[in-house]
């Protein structure tokens, strides 16, 4: 049995996984699932993956493993875009959780009801204020974070770039304004550049 990586068609988080099996020579079977007519929601799914969610990769072994950036982490291994040094390494975890915890949070459901599903915009948009400012300060945190550098961390490209872009590049589809953050900018320009790069579109096209 070959590794399955399950994703979704437009989702951030199944970016990640996809652009680093993409930029690297892990291989993996994919499958996709349009969590939009609630295939992940399918006795069939639910028996690989009990919580619905995606992305999820299952090894050749049998054993899951959720969260993006768990499932990115994985794919780097031994791979140029996993840093070699162990404080560079806890730097890119460091970055990583962030993009979970403050960015993620903030930028997903902001886009996904503007953009994904804006018939529902409406009657979210009493939570779009505090996405919207909670995406603002996350990206504030982020933008001063890049304003001496040219990557996320010290290792140059790597899997912590893929986890933060991931949401981060789809930010104007959620409503921000992306031109407050030059330093975000010039690093969007960054990882677009990278070898391998492939736009979320073309990339989860089932
Ligand atoms: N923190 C998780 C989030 C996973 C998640 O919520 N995925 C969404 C798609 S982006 C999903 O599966 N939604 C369908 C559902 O919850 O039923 C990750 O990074 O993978």
């Amino acid at each position: 049995m070959n590794n399955t990586l399950f994703l979704t068609p437009g989702s951030g988080n199944s970016f990640k996984p996809a652009l680093v099996m993409r930029q690297t020579e892990r291989r993996c079977a994919v499958r996709y699932l349009d969590v939009l007519v609630g295939e992940n929601r399918q006795p069939e799914y639910l028996a690989v993956n009990p919580r619905g969610k995606l992305p999820f990769l299952v090894l050749a072994d049998g054993r899951g493993i959720g969260e993006s950036n768990a499932i990115a982490w994985w794919l780097a291994e031994g791979t140029a875009l996993m840093p070699a040094c162990a404080a560079t390494r806890a730097q890119a975890l460091q970055w990583m959780i962030f993009e979970q915890t403050s960015l993620e949070p903030a930028i997903s459901p902001a886009r996904f009801f503007t953009h994904i599903v804006p018939s529902q915009r409406e009657a979210h948009a009493a939570e779009m204020p505090r996405w919207l400012d909670q995406g603002y300060r996350a990206l504030a945190i982020l933008d001063e974070h890049l304003a001496q550098r040219d990557y996320v961390t010290d290792h140059g490209y790597s899997v912590a770039d893929v986890a933060v872009f991931g949401y981060t590049h789809l930010a104007g589809e959620g409503g921000f304004d992306l031109s407050r953050f030059p330093s975000v900018a010039r690093w969007m320009r960054n990882v677009r550049r990278s070898p391998g790069y492939v736009e979320i579109d073309a990339l989860l096209a089932p």
